[in-house]
């Protein structure tokens, strides 16, 4: 069965833009109930721990510094199906091949800066919970 927890952060790009709000609110309205969040900056070490899975692409160094240059707020969110069903409202990596209406199709700059994450796997998400936030902060 799906797991009923995802984890996203709404990352450097759309906190600094000013886009957290509008994108909580579709988050929200998609039936997400926030379960633990926070507004944080990564560092660069703690950055390319997050993303270490991608150490061998040629975006990494780049992914590591973006994600570490400004804040970031960092959520876990509840609903059934919630990593799946959270995909698809993100959209695709890139936004140009994001589908319309997805937070990455209305927010994103670029294919690196794409405003949001999302975990992929239910394993991922309570491995990225885990990364921010301890068991007793997350309702
Ligand atoms: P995802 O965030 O849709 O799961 P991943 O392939 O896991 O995509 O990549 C992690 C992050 O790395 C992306 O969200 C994006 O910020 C960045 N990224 C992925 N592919 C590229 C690329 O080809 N160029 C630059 N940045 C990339
Ligand atoms: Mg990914």
């Amino acid at each position: 069965m799906a797991g009923q927890t995802t984890f996203t952060m709404i990352k450097p790009d759309a906190f600094g833009a000013g886009n957290s709000g509008a994108i909580i609110k579709i988050i929200e309205e998609a039936g997400f109930k926030i379960s633990a969040a926070k507004v944080t900056k990564l560092s660069s070490e703690r950055a390319g721990q997050f993303y270490e899975v991608h150490k061998e692409r040629p975006f990494y160094n780049d992914l590591v510094s973006y994600m570490s240059s400004g804040p970031i707020i960092a959520m876990v969110l509840k609903k059934d199906n919630a990593v799946e069903d959270f995909r698809t409202l993100i959209g695709a990596t890139n936004p140009a091949e994001a589908a319309e209406g997805t937070i990455r199709k209305l927010f994103a700059t670029s294919i690196e800066a794409n405003a949001i994450h999302g975990s992929d796997s239910d394993d991922n998400a309570q491995i990225e919970a885990g990364f921010f936030f301890s068991r007793t902060e997350r309702f």
